[in-house]
């Protein structure tokens, strides 16, 4: 035995009982703590949530460990009581006629409440019925969302499960987050690059010089994570304000983060969506003074000497030198050449955010970063090169060395023989018996960008270009989405309207009265992750902890747990399926204890650990989460360290196995809106367009008091809701141009729609620059026709366009907008409110 287990060991046996406890396995304590604090956790966060007679009273940090607050931790109580679905619905001419059921009145018509075990069968004989007429390909359920942290109730895993199980659907790749840099970072440096672990913040803090924000705002975003937020990185993010750095920013907006720096930060307004010809006019300069890492070009880059002829104009007449670009972006020619020499002379982190790749062309923004870091040569240093993941889910943080939990999976295929009689699960995806082998092929033939949601509705059988390849729309007659708010989260709000009218049928699991839930035909109240029990790491790259996820109150009116309504949609489908479903029977308890107790048992293979973890039971009982340390390899890892030590042997997962400048593949393309190496493209919409469609330039950012949609709900908004709609941040010039004041509400539209919106006065922006935070719940006036939305939604404004034919990303950060005051009587707020019929 090793010395460390020894006296672990002994001292178990020195406890006061004198029995270890593992020799007496108390049996699982399932109540629920009426009264009491309970620990549980969520994306903002491990939360301490306190009851009193089965309400809840108030919840906080239960780590404590950010030097800032995070307000979102603090409206569980709102969560669980405000604009909750309470029962089954199904819209009324669904009701009467699911073969005819008027799509045109989605959105208008009233819900009838209905038995829950009507609505099962009814939905399970609607979902046969399609795809027995369209084939597995008529039923998508891609259904994108940011959903809630848990590794059991992770509602989008289980409707794919279910899918999966019940005979196919169409999903959708790719995400909004990083829709253009997910396609283009494999082509260039042979990975997706946006999620994946950054050299740890104790590198940057030791080594670097400067540090630039390019369009990164981590006082905000680093407030959550995927799985559940560890709260470390804001701790290094002030160690970074305090580190006496040269730290920049360069974006249109004096975000959070810069305004937490304060004076510590140099800020460098630059014009929306112009990033990519600043950097190549720093690329431009360096090379025109011999100012750049010859050595690492030719060890360790593929291509320059192909981009070179585009960066002097030999190509296109264009000298990308910083007079050239100045004129684009807006910040002065001397001011981007002395920041190319302070990069290229100092131990320089170029840490960008994700907003800029979210516009059009947005494939090239980072590909110009990565070109430029390659350029100023630090990349695979201490404390040097570029990170592109250092705002979100604790990026950098360092990882910790422990378990894993396990999660509920999408399963396997089901094979069903030609009358629909359950066969069982495929062994393999290649099993040729019953219908799931050739369902597989059809979903994954049909399977489209995330991003072309709309325009796939609208136009089935459309085929467009992606990365290369063909691919033809499927034709939808069903859609099941679920943690996820799609009439939130996608650009142009009033086309996709439009294109949510087009299925027969609609089916929705939520928590809350969203829009999208508003647009559904039937409509199941889910369980909000507060009445359910589950578990979770914490910390996406540092896997710092597991967390109990404890239910800390009773199920709300005749919500059910998405694995409720998908095992009984089993048993209404098909005989046998809900066995397999749910894996023999298990419940909630039986997958936590599973994934559980899957790490134990990796915790205790690593004999030097030092962490103990308890046996289940107990660990439920104590309701704390199990903390790992990260190693001494861990605090000082640098990204592509083993690549620059070694590019022969560690070469990248790039054709060239090095840093892609030029792409041969993409040349093959031929796509006219994605070259083979960085370009400079005008965007759709822009201040420094010829015509320009309206006057002002909207960034819909990520809100710093949400997630996306959730939280809009909670009165947390009242703190920060302007006139009772969502803020609009615009200069007081820009205000005054216009005739506008602080406090006043607006009507801000473009040819896309119009929304109201209060003003707040910031003059730290860009000239002609607004800020109108995504995520409002969109709140039309009239639902029947084309109307202003009354809370706010910014995504009524953007554009509906893919980045390229690379990458179809969304381009939501490229609109422009005019802005005028709101004279009429300020209409009623709905958006939280439940439809009619409810
Ligand atoms: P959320 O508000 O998180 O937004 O879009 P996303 O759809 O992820 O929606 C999650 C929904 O899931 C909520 O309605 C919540 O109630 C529900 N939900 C949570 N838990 C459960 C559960 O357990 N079961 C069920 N059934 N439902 C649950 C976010 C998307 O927006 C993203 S990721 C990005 S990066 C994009 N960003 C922008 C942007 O920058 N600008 C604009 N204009 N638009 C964007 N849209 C994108």
């Amino acid at each position: 035995m090793e010395r460390r287990s020894f006296l672990k060991f002994s001292a178990a046996l020195s406890g006061a009982s004198m029995v270890p406890s593992f020799v007496f396995a108390k049996d699982l304590n399932k109540s629920l703590v009426k009264t009491g604090k309970v620990k549980t956790a969520a994306h903002w966060g491990v939360l301490e949530v306190e009851t009193k007679n089965g309400k809840i009273v108030s919840s906080k940090s239960a780590l404590n460990v950010s030097p800032y607050p995070n307000p979102l931790q603090n409206y569980t109580k709102d969560l669980v009581e405000n604009s909750r679905v309470k029962h089954v619905y199904v819209r009324k001419s669904y009701l009467a006629n699911p073969d005819s059921p008027k799509p045109e009145l989605r959105g208008t018509e009233e819900f009838v409440k209905v038995k829950y075990e009507d609505a099962i069968k009814l939905v399970a004989k609607e979902l046969k019925k399609t795809r027995k007429a369209f084939g597995s390909q008529g039923v998508f359920a891609g259904s994108y969302g940011w959903k809630s942290s848990g590794n059991v109730h992770n509602s989008r895993i289980l409707l794919h499960r279910f899918m999966n199980m019940s005979g196919g659907f169409v999903g959708s790749t790719g995400d909004y987050s990083t829709g253009a840099s997910q396609i283009i970072m494999p082509h260039v440096v042979g990975s997706i690059e946006v999620y994946e672990q950054q050299s740890s913040w104790n590198d940057v803090l030791a080594n670097s010089e400067v540090v630039v924000l390019w369009g990164a705002n981590p006082y905000s975003t680093l407030k959550i994570s995927w799985t559940s937020n560890e709260e470390e990185a804001q701790k290094y993010l002030e160690s970074l304000k305090n580190s006496g750095k040269q730290i920049y920013m360069i974006d249109p907006y004096l975000n959070e983060t810069g305004r937490y720096f304060g004076d510590k930060i140099k800020w460098i307004p630059i014009r929306p969506n112009t990033d990519v010809s600043m950097m190549l006019a720093m690329c431009y300069y360096l090379y025109t003074t011999n100012n750049y890492d010859k050595d690492f070009i030719e060890n360790y880059t593929y291509g320059f000497d192909k981009f070179v002829p585009y960066l002097t104009g030999k190509v296109d007449g264009v000298v990308k030198d910083a007079k050239w670009a100045s004129k684009i972006c807006g910040v002065d020619a001397k001011i981007i050449e002395s920041l190319a020499k302070t990069f290229k002379d100092h131990k320089t982190m170029l840490m960008s955010g994700w907003g800029m790749q979210r516009a059009d062309h947005g494939e090239q923004p980072h590909w110009t970063l990565v070109t430029l870091a390659s350029m100023i040569g630090q990349i695979g240093l201490p404390g040097g090169g570029f990170g592109l993941s250092y705002h979100y889910s604790g990026g950098g943080t360092p990882t910790a060395k422990g378990g894993i939990i396990g999660g509920i999976n999408a399963g396997s295929i089901g094979n069903y023989d030609e009358n629909g009689k359950f066969l069982g699960l495929a062994k393999s995806d290649f099993e040729s018996k019953g219908t799931g082998q050739s369902w597989l092929q059809k979903a994954t033939n049909y399977s489209f960008p995330l991003a072309r949601i709309a325009d796939a509705l609208l136009n089935p059988g459309k085929v467009i270009d992606h990365n290369g390849e063909k691919i033809t729309y499927p034709k939808i007659d069903f859609i099941y989405w679920v943690g996820g708010n799609p009439l939130v989260h996608h650009q142009d709000t009033n086309t996709m309207v439009k294109a949510f009218r087009k299925p027969r049928t609609i089916v929705v699991n939520e928590s809350y009265w969203t829009p999208t839930a508003k647009m559904a035909d039937i409509v199941f109240p889910a369980t909000t992750q507060y009445e359910r029990n589950d578990i979770t790491m914490v910390g996406d790259y540092s896997n710092m902890y597991i967390a109990p996820m404890k239910q800390i109150v009773e199920k709300v009116a005749d919500s059910k747990d998405d694995y409720q309504i998908f095992t009984d949609l089993c048993k209404a489908y098909a005989d046998g399926l809900a066995e397999v479903y749910t894996d023999g029977g298990k419940d909630e308890f039986d997958f936590i204890k599973e994934y559980y107790d899957g790490a134990r048992k990796q915790v205790l293979a690593i004999s030097d650990l030092g962490v103990e973890m308890k046996e289940f039971n107990e660990w439920w009982e104590s309701n704390e989460p199990v903390k790992f340390n990260s190693t001494m390899e861990s605090d000082s890892w640098v990204r592509f360290a083993d690549f620059r030590e070694d590019p022969i042997l560690n070469a990248l997962g790039t054709p060239s196995g090095l840093i892609e400048i030029y792409s041969q593949d993409i040349e093959k393309m031929a796509y006219d809106d994605c070259k083979a190496h960085p370009t400079w493209f005008e965007p759709a919409e822009w201040l420094g367009m010829a015509k320009k469609p309206a006057k002002f330039h909207m960034m819909s950012v990520h809100p710093n008091d949400r997630l996306h949609s959730q939280l809009n709900q909670t009165s947390l908004r009242d703190k920060y809701a302007i006139a009772n709609r969502e803020p609009l941040l615009i200069r007081s010039d820009d205000a005054k141009e216009i005739g506008v004041k602080d406090g006043d509400l607006v009507r801000v539209f473009n040819e896309r729609g119009e929304v109201l919106a209060g003003v707040k006065i910031y003059d730290n922006l860009a000239k002609n620059v607004i800020v109108l935070r995504e995520g409002a719940w969109y709140d039309p006036l009239d639902p029947t026709k084309k109307s202003i939305c009354k809370n706010g939604c910014a995504n009524v404004l953007t554009i509906d366009k893919p980045t390229s034919k690379l990458a179809n990303g969304n381009i939501s950060h490229t609109a422009l907008v005019n802005i005028e005051k709101y004279t009429q009587k300020a209409p009623k707020l709905t958006a939280f409110e439940a439809p009619k019929g409810v």
